[in-house]
């Protein structure tokens, strides 16, 4: 039997605004340090430790990880970045405020944006600055790769992909491994790994900064998962995640 944990970042400048993010590439708010710091004693006060790491190539994932490793001491551990575990491309919406989206367009509307498998965000133009083609991070990318706009199912082909070739090798040759994502990376991993149906998807909200332990069996397929802390504070915080799709957030 294996273990994996699996945490999507502490608050972002864009989640704190209440802003669409995907690639967009915000900074921690001071809330969000605090709460990689408190997902970092979570696990050691649980006992873990880890072998290797990874994260996105977006800033708010990469100093998630980094404070998380400081509360455990293992700030030498190797870490891999890759542009597979960025959140999903959120598309034209990327800097729109939800609250006003849903203002403009509906809250069903904003939930289907935010929460289907299969619809895709309104897609960037080619010129629009949004458009990461020549951010040099995603210099090594194949031009086709680097998304305008993802569905949800799009994020779960390069996250599933990711997770076959580069994580199950790893899980398998038993490293204990750590992985700071996002909430729709988090969703996608979820998704492939158990295959929910679309309607439990559409309820799944992922809290910021709260670990996410995953029991897998000896072929790397989920058992159970269960968040390490207090179960009505993390409810009420997935719950805060839900409620963003609201008018009046
Ligand atoms: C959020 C998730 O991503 O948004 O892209 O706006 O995890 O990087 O903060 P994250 C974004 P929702 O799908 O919950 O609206």
């Amino acid at each position: 039997m294996y273990e994996i944990v699996l945490i999507r970042h502490g608050e972002s400048e864009y989640n704190r605004q209440n802003l669409f993010t995907g690639w967009s590439d915000p900074d921690l708010t001071e809330k969000g340090i605090q709460e990689a710091k408190e997902a970092g004693k979570l696990l050691k006060e649980a006992g873990y430790t880890f072998d290797l790491a990874f994260a996105s190539v977006l800033k708010r994932s990469i100093k998630t990880l980094h404070y998380i490793l400081e509360e455990l001491d293992l700030l030498w551990l190797p870490v891999q970045k890759s542009w597979k575990l960025n959140e999903r491309h959120y598309g034209a919406l990327q800097g729109l405020s939800k609250s006003e989206t849903a203002l403009k367009y509906g809250e069903e509307q904003l939930h289907i944006w935010r929460r289907s498998l299969s619809v895709r965000p309104p897609l960037l133009e080619p010129d629009d600055p949004r458009y990461p083609r020549t951010d040099i991070r995603y210099q090594n990318v194949r031009e086709g790769d680097i998304p305008r706009g993802e569905s949800l199912e799009d994020t779960v082909h390069r996250v599933g992909d990711f997770w076959v070739n580069r994580i199950v090798p790893l899980i398998r040759k038993k490293e204990r491994v750590l992985i700071s994502a996002h909430g729709n990376t988090l969703r996608a991993l979820i998704k492939y790994m158990e295959d929910i149906d679309e309607a439990t998807l559409l309820n799944l909200n992922i809290p910021t900064g709260v670990p996410l332990v995953y029991k897998l069996d000896d072929n790397v397929n989920p058992i159970s998962r269960f968040y390490l802390g207090e179960p009505a504070e993390v409810q009420a915080k997935a719950q805060e995640v839900a409620n963003q799709s609201k008018v009046t957030e």
